[in-house]
């Protein structure tokens, strides 16, 4: 076996819960939504039933109302390695905000290596239901799309782009943070950006999880997953001898409202549609380079034409940079707002493959797989220099470094 993979799966060895696995044990000791759907993405390749046992698990915590919980809580963690933990959701063992689904594509994936019909007949429902919630209960603009309710509902937290939006959002205060124990400040969010996600978070609880409050914004990274997952979803039911039409219908309904309210022609790029203003937040944030995922997508040249110039300068940095290289706001460690991340470099890598983009997509692999053995399987890394930042061991890297080397 490969040094590396077989690092990687220690890793994940580490991190298994013993039915789920933690992003990472300090700084995030629970399950995290789409963090294990690309965890499954590695694992099925080392055992696939521990693949079908994290995507099973994940499932048994959906709501009533079809939403997949971005957090579910260990109960043998302690509540207070974690904030916001249990006692503030008010939601029994889970939060009540969602993260990308990209748990469908997970789902064929682990089939594919290892078929198993029974656990697809079982998931497919649990999928269907899912989608179902966000594309009837999250249209806040009536335009097609779901809008996020909360910047965690996109996984790339404190990006530029939410900073227009939270404007709104006062600050809270008077709580602890867990997060900076484990990292450093610089790689973390500030206070006050903090502060805004938990009161938005408190304000979405008080309302019974339920209504668009202040914040509201159409993410084409997370719009662009959906429909991926609505033609991962499409496969299934073919796998499983059920029509399929209704599920490439609906990826294509959504990415028709992408491209007619999302991309601005001019600038060859996605942005966030912020529901409130009703106008596009022009931050070029990775989020915008996401809908590559999609396989028939008539601007890919023009969007690929973006990410291969100057503010994102694929083939020529560490990964995919998170944000714009030329903006004054550009910073290499801190989080989400320009560091490079595993998980959207593997997405953007298949979505080179299906782009027909074969060289850029090898580099881009072998580039990943190089910094993640390099920084000891790191959560971020510097898109200049290839540093790693934020935590180790960090579980999504080392499962989609396994993927790649597979
Ligand atoms: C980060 O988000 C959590 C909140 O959900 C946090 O900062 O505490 C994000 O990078 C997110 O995308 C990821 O799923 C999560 C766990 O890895 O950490």
């Amino acid at each position: 076996m490969n040094v590396t993979r077989e690092r990687a799966a220690a890793v994940l060895a580490g991190n298994w819960l013993g039915a789920s696995t933690v992003p990472s044990r300090a700084l995030y000791p629970h399950q995290w939504s789409w963090d294990s759907a690309f965890i499954a993405l590695g694992l099925r390749h080392l055992s696939p039933g521990r693949a079908r046992r994290e995507l099973r698990t994940l499932f048994t915590a959906q709501w009533a109302d079809g939403r997949v919980p971005h957090i579910v809580f260990d109960p043998q963690t302690p509540p207070e390695a974690y904030f916001p933990g249990p006692s503030f959701w008010h939601a029994g063992r889970t939060s009540g905000l969602v993260q990308p689904p990209v748990h469908a594509r997970a789902v064929l994936a682990v089939h594919r290596t290892e078929p198993d019909r029974e656990f697809l007949a079982a998931l497919y429902p649990k999928l269907v239901a899912w989608h179902d919630y966000l594309r009837t209960g999250r249209d806040a603009g009536g335009r097609g799309l779901v809008a996020i309710v909360h910047p965690w509902e996109s996984g790339m937290d404190n990006s530029p782009a939410w900073d227009e939006p939270l404007t709104r959002v006062p600050p809270a205060t008077g709580f602890v943070r867990r997060d900076l124990a484990h990292g450093d400040a610089g790689d973390r969010p500030s206070d006050d950006d903090y502060g805004r996600y938990v009161r938005l978070a408190a304000e979405y609880r008080d309302s019974g999880y339920r209504d668009f409050g202040r914040f509201a914004v159409e993410d084409p990274g997370f719009n662009a997953l959906l429909a991926d997952a609505e033609l991962a979803l499409a496969e299934i039911a073919e796998e499983l001898d059920l029509p399929s039409a209704g599920h490439r219908e609906a990826a294509a309904r959504v990415q028709k409202a992408m491209q007619e309210t999302l991309w601005d022609s001019a600038a060859g790029f996605f942005f966030a549609r912020d529901v409130h203003t009703g106008s596009l937040v022009r931050e070029y944030t990775c989020a915008g380079l996401l809908p590559l995922v999609l396989p028939d997508l008539a601007v890919a040249p023009a969007l690929l034409a973006t990410a291969t110039g100057p503010r994102f300068r694929l083939g020529r940095v560490h990964g995919v940079p998170s944000y714009d290289l030329t903006a004054p706001g550009f910073d290499t460690g801190r989080y989400w707002r320009g560091p490079s991340w595993f998980n959207v470099g593997w997405l953007i890598r298949q979505g080179l493959l299906h782009h027909g983009e074969f060289a850029l997509a090898e580099r881009l692999g072998d580039d990943l797989v190089e910094i993640a053995a390099r920084t000891d399987f790191a959560e971020y890394a510097d898109p200049l220099t290839g540093a790693g930042h934020g935590t180790r061991t960090f579980s999504w890297t080392a499962a989609l470094t396994v993927d790649l080397l597979s």
